[in-house]
């Protein structure tokens, strides 16, 4: 029988669970597989797992997406790598008073219907306990927001997402659909750490040395687990009249975590 990604009986219907058995995590296949993605992400900070949903999976999850994306909502903010307001004595040049622009557009979680496939997948619980299994913590929970819990990031001509750390420790992507060009999601692997900003590394970057920099080439399926907490990262402008379509599912080690009023009229235009 084949299955029928429109209309799943099971959102692991969407996933390749030969290449990738997350369905019995005691499996000794499924712990050498969480193993390897703990391995990657204390080398690098970003685990890739391709092809993680089939083509027939993706292909199902792009038509969704380019009907959800007619109501996303597209902002354009300038701001820091860190995200706050800058204290103003650091000195003109600091790399926490570098302002770069980002403009994006995003599907809210409440915006997908109950019934969708990409919201069914989010929801499946043994995504998220392969997600725990695969980052090493003991359990995962969803977040609590209405509109953050699961983003569909649509990025069209010129838009971009400019250097920044990410405030969460991890995020999941699953890449559905590339641009024409641009729309590279690119990092500097752990360029800072809990004790060391590293900033002349950092203001070289912003300077335009991308030495150091990883290109992860956008393969549609693939999910990437990324911990961005240290790991500085962008997405290049997007070029051409395709949009890029990205999934980004959000989970946490502490239930109930809610974005800000603020954040959440920056990214989706009103509050939950
Ligand atoms: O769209 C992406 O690939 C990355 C998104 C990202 O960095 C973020 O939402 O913080
Ligand atoms: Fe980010």
């Amino acid at each position: 029988m084949d299955s029928h990604p429109e209309n799943p009986s099971s959102p692991a219907d969407l996933i390749d669970l030969v290449r990738y058995p997350i369905l019995d995590l005691e499996a000794p296949a499924a712990r050498a597989l969480a193993r390897d993605c703990r391995a990657q992400l204390d080398r690098t900070g970003a685990c890739e797992l391709p092809d993680f949903l089939k083509p027939a999976a993706v292909a199902a999850l792009v038509r969704e997406g380019d009907e959800l994306a007619k109501a996303a909502y597209h902002s354009v903010v300038t701001g820091t790598a860190y995200l706050e307001k800058p204290d103003p004595s650091w000195p003109p040049e600091h790399p926490r008073r570098h302002f770069d622009q980002t403009s994006v557009g995003v599907v809210a979680y409440d915006q997908f219907p109950r019934d969708s496939p990409m919201r069914r997948l989010f929801e499946f619980d043994p995504l998220m306990e392969f997600i725990a299994a695969a980052i090493g913590k003991p359990k995962l929970y969803r977040y609590a927001d209405p509109m953050g819990a699961l983003n569909l990031a649509v990025m069209g001509d010129g838009e971009r997402l400019h250097w920044h750390y990410d405030q969460t420790d991890f995020v999941t992507s699953i890449a559905l659909r590339p641009a024409e060009s641009g729309g590279d999601f690119e990092y500097v692997p752990l360029i800072r750490s809990a004790i060391d900003e590293n900033y002349p590394r950092v203001a070289r970057l912003f300077a335009g040395d991308i030495a150091d920099v990883v290109r992860v080439p956008m393969r549609p399926g693939t999910l990437l687990l990324f911990e961005g907490r240290n790991s500085i990262h962008r997405v290049t402008p997007i070029r051409g009249r395709t949009t890029r379509l990205v999934a980004l599912l959000a989970y946490d080690t502490k239930p109930d975590t809610r974005s800000s009023m603020t954040l959440q009229m920056a990214r989706y235009g009103r509050t939950a």
